[in-house]
């Protein structure tokens, strides 16, 4: 009956270790993360030679698309061209990155207008629109966001910035009415993506 005693606290106590160790484990790779996370929210400034290696002279409208483009400034420059004032460009930190006087763009819908998306039918519109950068940087927007809402009225390519070509990269997506606008600021726009919700 002793041994018994003994061996029953034996394995109780082994199992509380076991249970520490694992939730010590736990522990350490949230940390981990936390970290890399951390590395992750930074804005490092690229060298002017670095920031030129992303560059992008067309983006390309691809994906679900009757006709798909290959925009450059100069295309944009030929369809309606809006003028933005007084845009601010600020983080999900609250931090205000940029703020722009006036700036130049095409609408998003008008683009997409133009490549026409492939629908089906009027119940066919679950597509979410993917801008995509050359340093893998992205924002989605959705069909009903660009067409069924103000955001399309709001959601642009720019290419121009207080009179002046748009810092990294040529062309830049921005979407007015976002709180933070930072997110959907996609520089060195390399491609306007269409997808189907599958
Ligand atoms: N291609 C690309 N676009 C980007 C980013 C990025 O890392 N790559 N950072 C975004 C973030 S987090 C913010 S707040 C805005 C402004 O950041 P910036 O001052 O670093 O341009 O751009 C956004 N657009
Ligand atoms: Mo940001």
């Amino acid at each position: 009956m002793k041994t018994q005693n003994y061996i029953l606290i034996l394995l109780i106590a082994f199992s509380c270790t076991m249970c520490n160790s694992s939730k010590k484990e736990k522990e350490d790779t949230i940390t981990t993360e936390k970290v890399s996370e951390t590395d992750n929210d930074k804005h490092p400034v690229l060298t002017p030679a670095d920031s030129l290696k992303l560059v992008n002279h067309q983006i390309e409208v691809k994906g679900e698309v009757e006709f798909p483009l290959q925009l450059t400034v100069d295309s944009l420059r030929k369809m309606k061209v809006a003028t933005i004032t007084d845009f601010k460009v600020v983080c999900q930190s609250g931090e205000v990155k940029k703020d722009d006087k006036t700036c130049k763009g095409v609408l998003l819908k008008d683009i997409l207008e133009k490549a026409k998306i492939k629908q089906s039918g009027h119940k066919d519109r679950n597509f979410y629109i993917v801008a995509r950068a050359s340093d893998g940087y992205m924002a989605t927007f959705s069909w009903a966001e660009i067409f069924n809402n103000p955001t399309g009225e709001n959601a642009y390519v720019l290419f121009e910035e207080n009179g002046k070509p748009v810092k990294n990269g040529e062309m830049i997506t921005i979407c007015k009415n976002d709180i933070k606008t930072g997110p959907r600021h996609v520089s060195w726009l390399k491609s306007i993506e269409v997808y189907k919700v599958k």
